[in-house]
């Protein structure tokens, strides 16, 4: 942990006892042994203010939306566009046309290579991302390169899994298009200087895509503040249901980009002749929406609001702080990635045990972890190991799971000696 982290280690910003109670899924048992749930990176669990929202809206508001006269379906469009003001203000953006509902972080990256590439990248022109993107932020790319003939450039990280920023003026040429870059590392934790990033691009005209999927959920995010000029995120991973994600794009790009599909809801008017597409958001919103889905992520950052993301990222700090105290106490674990600014999701190794087998054992103590690369194989190649177990954080994880998975992982090293 960083020393600004440090400082705010000494008190417990939230009850973390009645936020465990919001979340019924925690009371299940795996293998007869209570559920303890450290894959949150995968996918976080969804308090019963999400779970009671989305039945609300089936049980009384159900209805298609941006098209009834009748009460329900502007009752339930009203829903859905209360939800993106919702994240417009928790990522403070400057006006909810700048959020484009998607299925996700995956889509949102596509959506941009796909429109943003239609209208802003050609044959010979580059696009840089990361050394440590997931798959997601990688293969949208590498689609567009095929279909225009321009090329990825790759930024470097080092073996604490912090990028090598020294590395990035080189990279960029006057050819540079975009730059795309993952806000924290789903499989090291890093937090990346994106600010750092976003600013040197913009001296060279060029603008940044942030990938939050794996930072919306663990610190305050300001769009404006950032500068960014796309940030996307999943809502599964925020407490939020599948299903549904974000694009934020400043408006000035939203407006030059063409389409990403054609369909109902994202047109002003289509004869045979021509069509009018519709204004922003919508133009980017094509057919029926996941509208329970929109409706349930406004009500997960209701939530995540009523704690606070800086009471989140504090608590969320201490319990990192607490992992890797422990971690540093067993030799023969071994932690890939060791950036100064972090969030709480920690690969690692133990010596010659294979991560599946470490996930096996653990789960036979109802401990969920995620093994394997984690959609993220070129940081795999880096550190030239196929696979790592990740113990990763959310905000209903306590030190005495934390101990629990440490007594767990003593067992494996029973097991294998
Ligand atoms: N970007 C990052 C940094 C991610 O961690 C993930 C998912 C994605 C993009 C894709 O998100 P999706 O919601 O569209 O699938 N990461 C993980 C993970 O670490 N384990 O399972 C999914």
């Amino acid at each position: 942990m960083n020393s600004d982290n440090k400082q705010i280690t000494d008190t417990v910003p939230f009850d973390v006892r009645k936020v465990r109670e919001d979340f019924p899924i925690l009371a299940e048992t795996v293998h007869g042994k209570p559920l303890v749930y450290f894959d949150n990176a995968a996918t976080t669990h969804k308090p019963l203010q999400v779970i009671n929202r989305l039945q609300h809206y089936y049980l009384h508001e159900n209805s298609n939306i941006h098209r009834g006269v009748h009460a329900l379906s502007q009752h339930a469009t009203g829903e859905y566009e209360k939800s993106r003001r919702t994240i417009q203000k928790f990522i403070n953006a400057s006006s909810e046309k700048e959020i484009i509902f998607t299925r996700g972080t995956t889509e949102s990256i596509n959506l941009v290579a796909q429109s943003f590439g239609a209208k802003f990248i050609a044959q010979d022109d580059e696009i840089i991302i990361s050394g440590m993107e997931h798959h997601s932020n990688i293969v949208p790319w590498q689609l567009l390169c095929e279909r225009t003939g321009a090329r990825l450039k790759i930024l470097p990280f080092d073996l604490n899994g912090e990028l090598q920023m020294e590395e990035l003026p080189g990279l960029i040429t006057a050819k540079t298009k975009l730059i795309s870059v993952v806000h924290a590392s789903n499989s090291l934790g890093t937090v990346n200087p994106v600010e750092d990033i976003i600013a040197l691009a913009h001296s060279h005209g060029i603008p940044v895509l942030i990938d939050g999927a794996q930072a919306v959920q663990h610190m305050p995010v300001d769009v404006q503040k950032l500068d960014c000029d796309f940030y996307v995120f999943s809502g599964h991973k925020l407490y939020g249901p599948t299903g549904i994600g974000v694009l934020y794009g400043k408006t000035k790009y939203l407006e030059a980009m063409p389409p990403y599909q054609g369909g109902g809801d994202m047109i002003l008017s289509v004869t045979f002749d021509k069509t009018i597409y519709n204004e922003l958001p919508y133009k980017f919103e094509a057919g029926t929406p996941d509208i329970a889905g929109g409706i349930g992520l406004g009500a997960a950052i209701d939530y995540l609001n009523t704690i606070g993301m800086d009471a989140i990222a504090a608590y969320e700090h201490q319990l990192s702080d607490y992992v890797i105290e422990k971690f540093t106490n067993i030799d023969k674990v071994q932690l890939i990635g060791n950036a100064k600014k972090r969030v709480g999701s920690f690969s690692f190794i133990l010596d010659g045990i294979h991560p599946h087998d470490i996930g096996t054992i653990l789960d036979f103590d109802g401990i969920a972890i995620r093994t394997g690369h984690h959609c993220t194989q070129p940081v795999m190649q880096r550190f030239c190991i196929p696979a790592t177990a990740r113990l990763s954080l959310g905000i209903y994880n306590t030190r005495e799971e934390i101990d629990f998975f440490v007594q767990s992982i003593h067992k494996v090293f029973e097991v294998f000696s």
